[in-house]
């Protein structure tokens, strides 16, 4: 059994999952959209926000906003407090080390165009090797292709298997003494496919290799431990956590960060400036130039608090519930096709309609109150792997219901009716 299945299993049972409680905690479920009540499946764009994240944002404002880490008055002092023991919170969710391997970014995006600019620029060569796969968000492509233009290295690319798992022998195949660093998402944002990259690292290592994870769609949903995967760099965006949009994290191994140049310059990630040179503190503020996300990132803390009482383990099992029904009513409906069937899957649908454009599935899905994801997913390679120029994608969260997954799956049926 794969790590990531273990994950799934070792949970809570379903019927101790009180959804409706939950789902008393997030105001922006309560809505009706076009006259229907709000479904909302689109999860892996962004999640809703518990009253507690809302409440932590309003009372900073309230009564703590100030800058961080250069005042001694109170406010400041009490603001620094707060943005630091969000770190804290940050360390713990991923089991790092220490809270000073936790750079806040603005999301993934932001985390990964660091270690790009930053580690890739200090150590890639000309015809060095950067091994990333085809299943990848654009995230985790653009910013690999943008660094191998400015150092010569080669992108090299791992090709999806027709169910959307990564052959672990074929990565292995492709690994070589050229590779300096390999980008992987922990799950496939378009697909679902959860990757085996505790295995993938350690391969990698025994070549020389560092790896950087993308955890965008893997937070949410598993237990994540950084010192377990053995990962170098490890990037996630907080408002797919149900915290705040604007705010994310890089964590890195602590000798890496100690030998990375700064990303930016600015205020904050110096120690003392003249016009000869810098000198830069240690990390992570060396990374964090400019007045940083304070709110979100103490947003984001009250997200991991949640995520923490509810449990994550029993937030994965819950939505595994969801994806089996969904999964299976969808199945067997004439002329769908599933796009991402991995054994292994977070609870993502990515679906086609034969003879019926997404963009009309999401439109007729969205008159009945269903939100859904259409398009390509910022994942282009994606849709080009498997010949289709966009899927609607249904996303489940830790909020959404039995019931919910009935309503999508009545929607399109619908859709098909009136396109069909
Ligand atoms: N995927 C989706 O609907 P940002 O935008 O920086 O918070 O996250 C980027 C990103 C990186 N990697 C993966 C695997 C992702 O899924 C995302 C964001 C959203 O699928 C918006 S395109």
């Amino acid at each position: 059994m794969t790590p990531a299945r273990e994950i799934l299993l070792h949970t809570v049972p379903v019927d101790v999952f009180d959804t409706e409680r939950i789902r008393s905690d997030f105001p922006a479920l309560h809505q009706a959209v076009h006259g229907q009540p709000l479904v909302y499946l689109d999860n892996a764009a962004t999640t809703q926000k518990p009253l507690k994240v809302i409440e932590v944002l309003d009372s900073y404002y309230r009564n703590d906003n100030a800058n961080v880490h250069r005042g001694v008055h109170a406010l400041s002092e009490r603001a620094t407090a707060a943005y630091e023991a969000a770190r804290e919170k940050v360390r713990k969710f991923l089991n790092a080390q220490s809270p000073q391997e936790l750079v806040f970014v603005r999301g993934t995006t932001e985390a990964i165009n660091l270690v790009a600019q930053s580690w890739g620029r200090a150590n890639l060569r000309p015809n060095d090797e950067v091994v990333i796969t085809e299943t990848e968000h654009h995230s985790n492509i653009v910013p690999w292709q943008m660094l191998c233009g400015q150092t010569g290295a080669k992108l090299r690319v791992v090709p999806a298997e027709d169910n959307g798992e990564l052959s672990v022998e074929r990565y292995a195949q492709i690994l070589g003494e050229r590779t300096r660093l390999v980008a992987v998402s922990h799950c496939s944002n378009a697909l679902g496919t959860i990757n085996p990259v505790k295995q993938m690292i350690s391969l990698a290592h025994e070549t020389g290799a560092v790896v950087l994870v993308d955890g965008a769609q893997a937070v949410p949903h598993l237990a994540v431990d950084v010192r377990d995967l053995d990962c170098d760099f490890y990037a996630f965006s907080g408002h797919k956590l149900y915290g705040p949009t604007g705010i994310g994290v890089l964590y890195a191994k602590m000798a890496l960060l100690q030998d990375m140049p700064p990303y930016q310059g600015g205020g904050e990630m110096v120690k003392h400036v003249s016009f000869d040179h810098a000198i830069y503190h240690d990390p992570p503020l060396r990374f964090e130039a400019g007045t940083p996300n304070i709110a979100g990132a103490i947003g984001l803390g009250a997200a991991i608090d949640y995520v923490d009482a509810v449990g994550i383990e029993a937030i994965g099992r819950h939505e595994q519930d969801l994806l089996a029904r969904a999964t299976a009513a969808m199945a067997g409906m004439p002329g769908l096709r599933i796009i991402g069937t991995a054994p292994e899957k977070t609870g993502i649908l990515s679906f086609v309609l034969q003879n019926i454009h997404a963009h009309d599935v999401g439109t007729i899905l969205d008159m009945q109150g269903v939100a859904v994801r259409v398009g390509h997913h910022c994942a282009i390679p994606v849709m080009q792997r498997y010949q289709v120029p966009a899927t609607a994608r249904a996303s489940f969260a830790l909020y959404n219901t039995r019931e919910e997954v009935d309503v999508l799956v009545a929607a399109v049926y619908r859709a098909k009716e009136v396109f069909g």
